[in-house]
């Protein structure tokens, strides 16, 4: 297949012949001469005192080579790891900040902190040793809930952290919000919770560590989302190893959804450890190790208002969340209920007057951080459920209300009360099409089949906004990012026309390999298989921030575009050159130079190979070779955004939700390649119906221990609980972006959890329900219907619980 595939074709992914046939290479799968394996020793308290540490049984064990504990790490000048972002609260101050030790000192914060770190020459024994570790503990209440994590007599995870509050931060117009409440004509509220979740990618974490003497240097291969940055942080902030000795290598990674993306750890210790030991270590994490030290996301308890005068246009919006940061501050913990929800609060609409208040609180369980959506899904949550019970209060039509209130496109770009201003987009159009594909007219007649059925049918509808592609770093820097957040890449032309990019992003499933390769073919005309990409090597890449946020073709794209357009100007250079022809009369055109007005051209390769090969060349004036290298950094963020529809039938004897239909309209920029959007659609789409239908992830409310730690307690959605869904783009190019490309890695997720339950409300409102909280599952469901509900409709059969409940709870 030798020919160019640009911009909006859809080839087969690159990367799919390894994954496909079992070629990938997973940090698991590499092998070092003399590797021995480590096993973290995790805490089994929420919280604890340490009173001490006795290392002799473990160290008699058959094969062990080394116990750690905290002690020996600060002994040894290791510091904590380091926070990525530091928001301030109302007052102006900083967060509170306390340390985060790599293996924790004197005290334990969560279930699952790691204490000890113990090195064996094979798994099995390490496992043993770890096994005879005694830590003696003096057991602290522990705080868990957000509903206790303020009250004045709450149990402090920090001692010098007065009520848990990490942080009291807000945004917006306070007194225009109180006037807009004022002059109402109704107000509609809600309080919620959205449901903690873990993020349980299908590649556990991993770490292998190892260190060269004869040279100083060290080589950690993670299974991280942003290699370089883990350079960055560990190596400067955490062990002191110089940046040009520390190579670290994300090689194939079987998903990250954002758990990937923090600085963690483990990654710092096998590290640590790899030089006292004087072996290669790996460690690989279970998966039920997983659900205790993989960075947790959501996890917020809301109180909303809407403002609404007598037409239903919305005046303002009043929010107040208390978000758990859990019990230590992760990478970029603070930023995701912060800066990344209260800006998205305005959603699609024209609200004019928005006031948000968030609490960022410690507790006594795993770290919160960044989840697929960060913050998103939680605003859009809020806002999409609030606007449908003020529709029904107020008796006006769920889908007219919205129109009333959306940004007419050609309002566009738009800013809104809370700090952001929108590139582009068509709610209305996206609601529009979305009904039409979802054949939201003939939903009364299915509706009505249902009930001859004895079943429940309802449809919802989520809009959404998302402030996707971060950088850019001038923002980000105001709202408090500890770093620039620009892209990189390196167009290499090799003298046969062929190309490798070098780029900072990292690919783990979202097919940047081929859409990459598309966007670098379609600037300088190269086949798509003469095209490599390289990523995720910081002994290769210059730098990079790595991927998440949706930024990889946001930030990524332009990067590459503009290192190709440096090669493009190069190249006519040589051409003039050779051509015998002024530079400004060359043109470049699909992979040809040409002098303008005459038959005089030469080829990409031609060019490429006089660049490598000079025989005839302008020494002179002109280096030899064809690479060129471009940083790049937004103006602004790109504003995905798009109406998503599900609908649902609910049996009323068991209480399970089928999710019958979903439709997704979705405004992503420019596509790239429609395929690979749409498949990143699905993914994102399934990961919020999780949320929606079944995902929890829960705590023992008095002892801190977590009740859905396996798959056994902690439900994933699987085919067989999915729809075929029916995605479709519906598209404003960006303003803000050179190809007018806009994020799509997220915004399934941001979209669902509000339409699906949105559809169950509507499902069970015959029985006086107005809110459910997330996950909706047949026992919640059962507890609504059987014992509150005013009127039946004769519907009910059965008022026992459903015998088989198949979720978490
Ligand atoms: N794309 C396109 N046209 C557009 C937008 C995107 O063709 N208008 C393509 C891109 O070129 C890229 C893919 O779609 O190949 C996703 O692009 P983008 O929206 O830039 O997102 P990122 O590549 O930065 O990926 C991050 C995003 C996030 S934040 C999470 S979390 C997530 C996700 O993507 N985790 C994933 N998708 C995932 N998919 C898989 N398989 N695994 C994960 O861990």
């Amino acid at each position: 297949m030798s020919e160019v595939i640009g911009i909006g074709a859809a080839p087969r992914r690159k990367e799919d012949l390894r994954f496909l046939t079992g070629r990938g290479n997973y940090v698991a799968d590499i092998e070092r001469p003399g590797m021995v394996f480590g096993v973290f020793v995790r805490s089994p308290h929420a919280h604890a005192r340490i009173k001490s540490i006795d290392p002799g049984a473990a160290l008699a064990t058959p094969g062990v080579l080394a116990v750690f504990a905290g002690a020996d790490l600060k002994a040894d000048g290791v510091n904590g790891l380091p926070c990525g972002w530091g928001i301030k609260g109302k007052d102006g101050q900083p967060m509170k900040e306390p340390p985060h030790p790599a293996l924790a000192q004197d005290k334990v914060r969560y279930v699952g902190d790691a204490v000890g770190f113990v090195v064996a020459e094979s798994l099995r024994q390490a496992r043993n040793a770890a096994d005879a570790l005694v830590v003696n503990y003096d057991v602290l209440p522990a705080v868990v809930g957000l509903a206790d994590a303020l009250k004045p007599d709450a149990a402090l995870v920090y001692d010098d952290v007065p009520n848990n509050l990490c942080c009291d931060w807000d945004l917006g117009d306070k007194a225009a919000t109180e006037a807009a409440f004022n002059k109402a004509a109704h107000i509609a509220r809600i309080n919620l919770v959205n449901n903690r979740l873990v993020g349980n990618p299908m590649e556990p974490r991993a770490a292998i560590a190892e260190f060269h003497p004869e040279t100083g240097h060290y080589t950690l291969w993670s299974t991280s989302q942003f290699p370089h940055v883990v350079r960055l942080l560990m190596g400067l902030f955490v062990l002191n190893i110089p940046q040009q000795r520390l190579r670290v290598v994300a090689p194939d990674v079987g998903g990250g959804f954002g758990v990937k993306q923090f600085h963690y750890a483990e990654e710092a210790v096998v590290t640590w450890a790899c030089r006292k030991v004087g072996r290669p270590i790996r460690w690989v994490c279970e998966r039920s190790e997983g659900f205790i030290s993989d960075a947790h996301g959501r996890d917020h308890v809301t109180e909303a208002e809407l403002a609404l005068d007598a037409d239903g246009k919305f005046l303002g919006l009043r929010v107040k969340t208390v978000a758990n940061l859990g019990g230590y501050i992760s990478t970029f913990g603070p930023n995701i209920p912060t800066n990344l929800y209260g800006p998205l609060l305005a959603g699609v609409y024209t609200t004019p007057a928005i006031y948000c208040e968030v609490k960022v609180v410690f507790t006594n369980t795993v770290p919160v951080d960044a989840y697929r959506g960060a913050g998103r899904p939680e605003a859009t949550f809020v806002l999409e459920r609030l606007v449908d019970i003020a529709a029904t209060q107020m008796g006006i039509d769920r889908v007219e209300i919205r129109r009333r209130n959306m940004i007419p496109k050609e309002a566009y770009p738009y800013q809104t009360p809370v700090m952001m201003q929108y590139d582009s987009g068509d709610p209305k159009g996206c609601l529009a099409k979305a009904m039409d594909v979802a054949d939201w007219s003939g939903f009364a007649a299915r509706k009505a089949q249902s009930a001859q059925q004895g079943k429940l049918r309802g449809i919802g509808i989520s809009t959404y906004v998302e402030a996707c592609g971060l950088a850019p770093s001038r923002i980000a820097g105001q709202l408090g990012a500890r770093g620039g957040l620009y892209e990189s890449a390196t167009v290499r032309v090799h003298p046969t026309g062929q190309v490798t990019v070098l780029i900072g992003t990292h690919n783990h499933g979202q097919g940047h390999e081929t859409t990459f390769a598309q966007i670098v073919g379609e600037k300088l005309g190269v086949a798509f298989e003469n095209i490599e990409i390289i990523f995720g090597d910081t002994d290769k890449v210059q730098f990079g921030m790595g991927t998440y946020g949706s930024r990889s073709l946001v930030v990524g794209g332009p990067a590459l575009a503009k290192a190709s357009d440096k090669v493009i100007a190069k190249g006519k250079k040589i051409a003039a050159h050779l051509l015998e022809a002024s530079e400004q009369d060359i043109t470049f055109e699909r992979g040809t130079f040409s002098v303008i007005g005459t038959d005089r051209r030469k080829t990409f390769a031609d060019i490429a190979l006089a660049a490598y090969v000079p025989h005839d060349y302008p020494l002179e004036t002109l280096e030899p070779g064809l690479e060129e290298q471009a940083y790049y950094d937004p103006i602004n963020f790109s504003f995905p955004g798009g109406a998503h529809i599900a609908e649902v039938e609910i049996d009323p004897d068991t209480c399970v939700v089928k999710l019958v239909n979903y439709t997704a309209v979705d405004d992503v920029g420019t596509v790239i390649n429609p395929m690979i959007v749409e498949g990143q659609l699905h993914g994102g789409i399934v990961q919020g119906i999780g949320q929606a239908l079944c995902e929890n992830c829960v705590y023992d409310s008095a002892s801190g221990q977590p009740l859905s730690g396996s798959f056994m307690d902690y439900c994933m959605p699987r085919a067989d609980d999915l729809p075929r869904m029916t995605v479709s783009t519906h598209s404003t190019p960006s303003a803000h972006t050179p190809m007018g490309v806009k994020g799509c890695g997220e915004v399934g997720t941001i979209g669902s959890p509000a339409a699906v339950t949105n559809a169950v409300v509507d499902a069970l409102s015959q029985y006086g329900v107005s809110h459910i909280d997330m996950p909706t599952t047949p026992n919640r469901i059962w507890s609504l219907i059987s014992t509150d509900a005013p009127a039946r409709g004769g519907l009910l059969r059965s008022s026992s619980p459903p015998a088989l409940p198949t979720h978490s709870e």
